[in-house]
């Protein structure tokens, strides 16, 4: 007897950038993910607003779904997706985010999308912004760190509600939102860091704390005037947040610990999720900003545009778990945003992330405890290398029992008496990864023939995780045995 509800929305999760390609075609402007170099886990990419000869950005070609997404949704259709998360890219609808008319060009790539996903009963998840600011904004008033960016959202937001309200019911504002929450970003806030690197160790300045708790009220205001234009355009869209959700454990039972874990997790998990979900800052939050010295213009008009524009559902990204200590001599371990204190009871992948299946039970439970929203497991995956055989399979065992274990944990949390209504793992297709830039990084079911270097055939294939998900979907999630 499966304990996912008829319906349950199986399927997986990309960004625009990480994965269409074509950065510059049929009138598609820069953003911020196209004057991204590539990287590693060890050389942080760089910004370079003026294009180098030579450099690597790999949101240029991607794996170019922008000319492969016929192909690609068809196999998603055969793994039996009910939905697929993707991104729009305001760039394509507004290349330097300042028009006061969009390019029809870019409107109509993703109505084809639509119909092809509608083709095949797959319900389209619509990031609007994803990871990236166009580079005009930037230029002209640093993006988001500007009140001028949330009337550049809106107007894009208008735009694409209008069109595609008939061919997409389930939308999702800012992803990863609470990124601003952890640190400076150019990536998702569209604003300049003086050392033009994306290397999460730097030092934190107040100035820097200044700009990105601003960018993020920016941010705020605007997701929630979005929710309210959605529903005035058609009041059948069901509209939702995104949060980075980095579970975080006291290190040890020493109060300072739990103390220490309790701001953490207030600031970074759920201070974003408590304005888009209530609909007014928490006084933990006022105190914060207050303490650090940070000046948040919070006018009445925002206020009021908070509480008018509070979301339908709650949904979040969940990779790892971290601990927090008060001891500043524990040792640390990396994350895809936020650094922690290691915990010595679970296991890293290869790129220093900890896996915490369990923690994605708890997760749940705590989520719902706090807001009694419909949720949704938007990111989850394991990024990894993985091998092809001369036969062209590819034995990724490592991310099925990733997956496994956390579908595992997703159905203990319905029987606790969650309702979550939606899985979408990470990158169900393999994509550049947004942290290093890297393509060796994998989470996908189908594998795609590129290299770091950006050289290969992209050629598609299916690996063992492919047919596995076909079976845990088949079975709304009670087979989750390789058979
Ligand atoms: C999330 C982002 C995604 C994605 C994922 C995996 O934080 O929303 O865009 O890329 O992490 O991270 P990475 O690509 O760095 O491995």
């Amino acid at each position: 007897m499966s304990n996912f509800s008829k319906g349950f929305l199986w399927g997986g999760a990309t960004a625009a950038n990480q994965l269409e390609g074509a950065w510059d075609a049929d009138g598609k402007g820069p953003s911020t993910a196209d004057v991204l170099t590539s990287g590693t886990k060890a050389s942080p990419r760089q910004i370079t607003i003026d294009l180098q000869e030579g450099a690597n950005y790999p949101s240029h070609e991607a794996i170019d779904f922008y000319h492969h997404y016929k192909d690609d949704i068809a196999m998603f259709a055969e793994m039996g997706f009910k939905v697929f998360r993707l991104s729009i890219n305001w760039t394509r609808i507004y290349p330097t985010g300042l028009e006061t008319a969009p390019n029809e060009k870019g409107l109509e790539f993703y109505d084809h999308v639509f119909d092809e996903l509608n083709k095949y009963g797959i319900e389209p998840l619509v990031t609007i912004s994803h990871y990236e600011c166009p580079l005009g904004m930037v230029k002209e008033f640093n993006g988001w760190t500007n009140r001028k960016a949330i009337d550049c959202f809106l107007r894009y937001c208008e735009t694409i509600f209008k069109r595609y309200k008939d061919k997409v019911t389930y939308w999702l504002t800012f992803n990863e939102i609470n990124g601003l929450a952890m640190m400076p970003s150019f990536l998702g806030g569209g604003f300049f860091s003086p050392d033009m690197t994306m290397d999460f160790n730097k030092k934190k300045t107040h100035e820097l704390d200044q700009m990105r708790y601003t960018a993020l009220h920016n941010q705020l205001v605007a997701s929630a005037k979005a929710v309210k234009l959605g529903h005035s355009i058609n009041p059948n869209l069901k509209i939702g947040n995104m949060i980075c959700h980095i579970t975080t454990y006291p290190f040890t039972c020493n109060p300072n610990d739990v103390i220490k874990a309790q701001e953490l997790d207030r600031i970074v998990n759920c201070l974003c999720g408590d304005v888009q979900c209530r609909g007014m800052y928490p006084n933990y939050a006022i105190n914060f900003f207050e303490r650090e010295g940070i000046e948040i213009n919070i006018t009445e008009e925002d206020k009021k545009a908070l509480k008018e524009g509070t979301v339908d559902y709650y949904t979040f990204s969940y990779y790892m778990s971290g601990c927090a200590s008060a001891d500043p001599n524990t040792v640390q371990v990396g994350g895809n945003i936020m650094h922690g204190v290691k915990n010595p009871y679970i296991e890293e992948s290869e790129w220093g992330w900890q896996i915490d299946p369990q923690g994605l039970r708890y997760t749940l439970n705590k989520i719902y405890d706090r807001y009694q929203l419909p949720m949704m497991v938007v990111e989850n995956g394991l990024g990894a290398e993985d091998k092809v055989e001369d036969d062209g399979s590819i034995h990724d065992q490592y991310r099925i029992n990733y997956l496994k274990n956390h579908i595992q944990e997703m159905k203990l949390a319905i029987d606790d008496g969650c309702k979550v209504w939606g899985y979408t793992p990470w990158g169900c297709i393999d994509l550049v990864s947004a942290s290093t830039g890297e393509m060796k990084k994998r989470y996908g079911f189908i594998y795609v023939d590129k290299d770091n270097d950006g050289k290969g055939t992209l050629k598609r294939l299916r690996k063992d995780s492919f047919y596995w998900y076909k079976k845990v979907i088949e079975s709304n999630g009670d087979n989750l045995e390789m058979v």
